[in-house]
């Protein structure tokens, strides 16, 4: 060890720094410790959009004014059936660590009882939230979900757009087809940034989220604001600060305003970098295409495409974050349920392949699929299983001591070690269609031989 730190440091001081990009290992800071563990959570958007059922973005797509929408759409919304017990179960036996849910998407309605003053309807009489604007009544579901959440040892987490497209203090122009909203005046600006600031209080001090997921930053710039794009690279920095300063272990997404590297994390959407990127991400996608309730979006992705696409998240060292959408009634499209319980039995046998592992220890990817580790296993998950019954693994520095199907522990799987290659001998058939793991326990955190 000693000798490869002396070999590092002079290569250091010579400026001949390998590359190490594609595979440095970043820190991972203590609050951010149980997230990069999880690896695996549930997306929600639930809105008073999921009542209207075309989705969270009808309101800038459809051209509503503010007045019809609150009126036709969002007075409307009665999520009578919401069942956050039924919702947390659904993610614990899909294998699913935290929750993410809307409290304000962009709409600006409020899934939850907001004192903060400005955030009312056009008239300006009522508060513009789900307890005082619509025939719900007082139930609480931010809360019954984070009661859920705490019993079932979910992390409960929140998501707040920051743009908000019926504050009184902006509007979206549509003018040059933007979709984003439009600050009427700076003082509107100021005023609105200190009013998003209580709510996000508000949110902490009765929720106490594990994280926050910031959303809806996209009028940002770097410099100084302008109406169109009012929000910037400092009112970002200022946005983190303030919330650490209210929760130090808060774990915060970069788009407090994305492409400065700020916040905790990287949030790549519906894709998957091509290596591991530089801090820590997650990945978010739609199980269908919609993220809010779409009646007419029935095109699921198929458990396959889901379990390999959480494979292939982890194994670069990334989060995978899969979104529902509940009905306007507050239930789970029944799609969506069977999804998620047919990935559940997958990482019931196959979950300790995901949870607190770690990227790939090798530089280059298997045609076959991916490999994640954590200390004493290496894991290949086998997504074409080999025809001619062996699988070619790079040689690893350390000593194997077992290798067999994570299926089937107790029977070992005979294995040699040769011209820098493990060479696996395995039954003909797989034992699992989507992904079959092949585990390799090992002395210590598997370490490729040749990197
Ligand atoms: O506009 C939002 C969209 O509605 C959804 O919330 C996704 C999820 O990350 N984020 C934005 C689109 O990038």
């Amino acid at each position: 060890m000693k000798k490869r730190f002396i070999i590092l440091a002079w290569m250091i001081l010579m400026g001949v720094v390998p590359s190490f990009r594609a595979n440095a290992q970043y820190h991972i800071p203590q609050k951010l410790k149980w997230w990069y563990n999880d690896r695996f959570g549930m997306f929600i958007h639930f809105g008073s959009y999921s009542f209207l059922a075309h989705g969270e973005w009808a309101f800038s797509i459809e051209h509503w004014k503010k007045a019809d929408y609150q009126q036709q759409v969002s007075s409307h919304f009665n999520p009578s059936k919401f069942d956050a017990n039924e919702i947390v179960q659904l993610a614990k036996d899909a294998g699913m660590k935290y929750i993410v849910i809307t409290a304000k998407h962009h709409e600006g309605f409020s899934m939850w009882d907001t004192k903060v003053k400005s955030f009312k309807d056009v008239t300006g009489k009522k508060k513009y939230s789900l307890q005082r604007f619509t025939p719900f009544g007082k139930r609480d579901v931010l809360m019954e979900l984070k009661k859920a959440c705490d019993a079932a040892g979910i992390k409960f987490c929140l998501y707040y757009s920051i743009l908000d497209w019926s504050h009184s203090s902006q509007e979206i122009s549509h003018i040059n087809g933007s979709t984003y909203s439009t600050m009427k005046s700076d003082e509107a600006r100021t005023a609105y940034i200190r009013d998003m600031k209580a709510q996000l209080k508000e949110l902490i001090d009765r929720y106490h989220p594990a994280s926050l997921w910031f959303d809806g930053d996209w009028t940002y710039n770097a410099g100084q604001p302008t109406l169109e794009k009012w929000w910037t690279k400092s009112d970002g920095v200022n946005l983190y600060n303030y919330l650490i300063k209210l929760d130090p272990n808060l774990v915060v997404n970069e788009r407090v305003c994305r492409s400065f590297g700020l916040g905790d994390y990287e949030c790549p959407e519906q894709k998957v970098p091509d290596a591991p990127l530089s801090r820590p991400w997650e990945t978010c996608q739609t199980i269908n295409h919609s993220w809010g309730y779409n009646k007419n979006d029935h095109d699921y992705k198929s458990t396959k495409a889901l379990i390999q696409k959480l494979v292939k998240v982890v194994s670069r060292d990334g989060n995978y974050l899969l979104n529902i959408g509940p009905k306007g009634d507050g239930t789970v499209p029944e799609q969506t349920a069977d999804s998620l319980k047919a990935i559940g039995k997958w990482m019931a046998v196959y979950g300790e392949s995901i949870y607190g592992t770690t990227r790939s220890p090798f530089k280059t990817e298997p045609a076959w699929g991916f490999y994640t580790k954590k200390e004493g296993k290496l894991f290949a998950h086998v997504f074409a299983w080999p025809q001619n019954g062996v699988l070619s693994i790079p040689a690893l520095k350390n000593s194997i001591t077992k290798v067999y199907l994570m299926g089937d522990p107790d029977k070992a799987l005979d294995y040699s070690v040769k011209d820098g290659k493990v060479q696996i001998s395995l039954p003909t058939n797989a034992p699992d269609g989507d992904d079959s793991v092949v585990v390799l326990d090992v002395a210590g955190a598997p370490e490729a031989a040749v990197f």
